[in-house]
């Protein structure tokens, strides 16, 4: 099978590691890249040795020469670029937030759908190690059926400084974070059909809420909460780690600070590490979210040169960004939200 070849859009913080992930994985490199900022295409085109450099999306997509294109801007580009995608008939992978708004995501899911092109997007919390080993132990059935569950991402960690937009938006870590962490409970605990949410701003100087707490139902039955914050001073800082709680008919499942994985069932208790590894380029805290963002990214080589369509397709993704936008009209009204209603 030939190697694919790729394009990146967006040479800013987080496109570093996808590109280092680019390197690391099988059947694919990166051809080409784009930044409207002329510095950080110099930054990022030396460090990896791209010599196919633009400025413009548009003239890069004209050239052609590549298979897929990672698009690794910020949301306000998100629609335009995989409706470029698409009228080149070139398979998108997309960044979170996939989009501003629902209806710009249908939008954008439609549009590579009309074109028969892919379209992934690149939501990597999933496919941390223990995440997977969290799912693969529910999968197990040693818990039974589970009934209830918690998944908490609470940290004082600073991720202004190097993302200074999250200081910025109205909206802050429902949709930059949180965003993550209710994709985490639909792909454990399944899809969901109402949810209630309440936020708060803890710290005067952003403009968003960096406190959420989101009451999940799910079409199995099961009760969740999902629970993140960017204000929680803790004697050990947990970022980035997600925290998980699975109470099941026949034991329990617990995911807790510093990778511990607990599965209590009937013939006993188990523990074990389900630390992350650490990747020759990636480096503590972020270790975590660094070794994820190989794995979607093979993932998605792997369906493209194999077929099937991927976790995390942007139809996957409208059930995700579906839960986000109603929590924020939930925390707005005060009422719960009809998912279904949505989608
Ligand atoms: P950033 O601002 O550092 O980088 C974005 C880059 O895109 C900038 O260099 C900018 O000049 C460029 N850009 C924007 N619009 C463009 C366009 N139309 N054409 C060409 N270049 C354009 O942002 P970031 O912190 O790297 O975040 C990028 C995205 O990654 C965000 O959506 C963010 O939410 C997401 N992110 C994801 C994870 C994760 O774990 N999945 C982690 C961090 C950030
Ligand atoms: O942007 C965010 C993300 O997707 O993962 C962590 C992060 O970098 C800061 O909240």
């Amino acid at each position: 099978m030939a190697e694919l070849k790729g394009a990146l859009i967006g040479c800013g913080f987080f496109a570093i590691n996808q590109m280092h992930a680019w390197r690391d994985v099988k059947g694919a490199s990166i051809v080409a890249i784009c930044d409207r900022d002329p510095e950080r295409l110099k930054i990022v085109g030396d460090q990896f040795g791209i010599e196919r450099r633009y400025t413009d999306a548009a003239a890069m997509f004209a050239d052609g020469g590549f298979d897929f294109v990672d698009i690794a801007t910020t949301v306000a580009s998100h629609h335009a670029l995989v409706e470029m995608a698409a009228s080149h008939k070139i398979p998108a992978i997309c960044q979170k937030p996939f989009a501003k708004t629902l209806s710009d995501a249908k939008a954008m899911v439609a549009v590579c759908a009309e074109a028969g092109v892919p379209l992934m997007v690149h939501e990597n919390f999933r496919w941390q190690t223990p995440i997977q080993a969290v799912k693969t132990a529910l999968q197990s059935g040693v818990i039974g059926e589970p009934f209830w569950g918690r998944f908490s991402f609470r940290s004082g960690y600073d991720v202004f400084s190097g993302q200074p937009y999250l200081a910025e938006g109205e909206r802050f870590i429902i949709e930059d974070l949180g965003i993550h962490t209710l994709d985490i409970a639909r792909f454990v605990l399944g899809d969901v059909s109402s949810l209630t949410a309440r936020t708060k701003r803890v710290n005067p100087k952003i403009k968003g809420e960096d406190v959420a707490t989101i009451l999940l139902d799910h079409e199995s039955g099961a009760t969740s909460i999902v629970d993140v914050s960017y204000a929680s001073k803790l004697a050990t800082e947990p970022f980035p780690e997600t925290l998980i709680e699975l109470d099941g008919t026949k034991g329990s499942i617990r995911l807790s600070q510093g990778y511990r994985l607990e599965v209590s069932a009937p013939d006993g208790v188990r523990v074990s590490d389900a630390s992350p590894r650490l990747l020759p380029w990636a480096s503590r805290p972020w270790h975590n979210i660094q070794e994820s963002v190989l794995a979607i990214q093979q993932h998605w080589i792997d369906r493209l040169a194999y077929g099937g369509e991927t976790s995390t397709s942007g139809a996957d993704n409208l059930k995700t960004l579906a839960l986000v936008e109603a929590a924020y009209e939930s925390a707005a009204n005060g009422y719960p939200i009809d998912i279904g209603a949505m989608l």
